[in-house]
């Protein structure tokens, strides 16, 4: 049926009467043109919006008020549509917004998962109430205050200086316990097969961001989670050959980075105040263009779980792995030969 079609592409109807419309039928993708869809859609009221993807067999209509959208829903659902030479039978149903689709949408980087609404909004406020700022608490866990950002370790330190760990200096405290329902959902997930054992407190204000870099390939293991709580940033994903992907991480969202996102993209959140991230918004604010807008940043608290390598880094990207560089080439932590007299 159009019905189970449609939520195979991911649309989803609601019961209750909205101002918006899905028109399965009547798409371009259908053969079915502007024209002679929004002739019949008029005839029961004021048109707000009327979107038609190139290729899809439905289309969304908005109206100004809901009352025209129930009459057309009454009048027009199961009606033909006489189109050209064939006529189209259209089924309409009521949505809650109408989903923005950008025209060529852009591939997220091979092995990067993310997935919105990973926890609750009690979670994160108990995730994010769990971690003590104040320098008393120095002494448990190590406490910087790099110039970017505010950043706390658990299980192990990570050294800016080197972009290591000290594998055999555990710190006191371990991940805190609240974490753990949450890393237990990773496991029966799929998202992780082996539990964590370093996390990375980062609090960005607005304003602040992180260098891009990728994680050092000896000192962690494949996934690296990354938690976002608070204020949604946008994260900015680099390949080599140049590519650049712009990530909008929502608060509440779980960043799975893995393979060559983990390995061979590096990842950073530049610093500003705004982002621009694309909207669903017909009638965008002045100076933006349409379906794009600015989001202003707010604070943003990301917990990022790691699991200590003990072995080598063997991955199939060698040009981007300390573990695999030529011996030829020496590392910055190498130690310096005595000048000749
Ligand atoms: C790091 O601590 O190395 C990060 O990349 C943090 C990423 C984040 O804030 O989500």
């Amino acid at each position: 049926t159009s019905h189970s079609l449609l939520k195979h592409e991911g649309v989803s109807t609601v019961s209750q009467p909205t101002k918006s419309l899905v028109v399965a039928n009547g798409g371009l993708g259908n053969g079915v043109s502007r024209e002679e869809l929004s002739a019949p859609l008029k005839e029961m009221g004021e048109l707000e919006t009327l979107t038609m993807h190139p290729n899809k067999p439905y289309a969304f209509v908005t109206y100004r008020s809901e009352e025209c959208a129930r009459k057309a829903h009454i009048h027009l659902n199961g009606q033909k549509l006489q189109c050209g030479e064939n006529s189209v039978t259209l089924y309409l149903g009521y949505v809650d917004s109408v989903p923005c689709e950008e025209e060529t949408p852009v591939r997220l980087p091979e092995g990067l998962i993310l997935v919105g609404n990973f926890v609750s909004q009690e979670e994160e406020e108990l995730l994010l109430t769990g971690i003590d700022w104040s320098p008393a608490n120095d002494d448990v866990t190590a406490q910087k205050s790099l110039k970017h950002r505010r950043v706390k370790h658990y299980g192990y330190e990570f050294r800016y200086d080197n972009n290591n760990v000290d594998k055999d200096k555990p710190l006191a405290a371990g991940i805190p316990e609240e974490c753990l329902p949450v890393l237990e959902r990773c496991v029966t997930n799929k998202l992780i097969n082996i539990m964590p054992d370093q996390l990375t407190v980062n609090q960005y204000e607005s304003g602040q961001g992180i260098p891009p870099h990728v994680d050092t390939h000896s000192a962690f293991e494949d996934t690296i989670l990354s938690l976002s709580l608070g204020a949604q940033t946008v994260m900015e994903f680099c390949h080599p050959d140049g590519r650049v992907v712009a990530v909008v991480l929502p608060g509440r969202s779980l960043l799975v980075m893995g393979g060559e996102s983990r390995y061979l993209w590096t990842h950073g959140i530049t610093p500003r105040k705004f982002d621009v991230v694309p909207t669903c918004d017909p009638q965008p604010p002045a100076h933006t263009m349409p379906g794009l807008t600015l989001s202003k940043r707010g604070t943003r608290t990301s917990f990022t779980f790691r699991r200590i390598r003990r072995e080598p880094c063997r991955c199939a990207f060698p040009s981007a792995c300390d573990s695999q560089t030529a011996p030829s080439a020496p590392s910055a932590s190498e130690p310096s030969l005595p000048s000749l007299p």
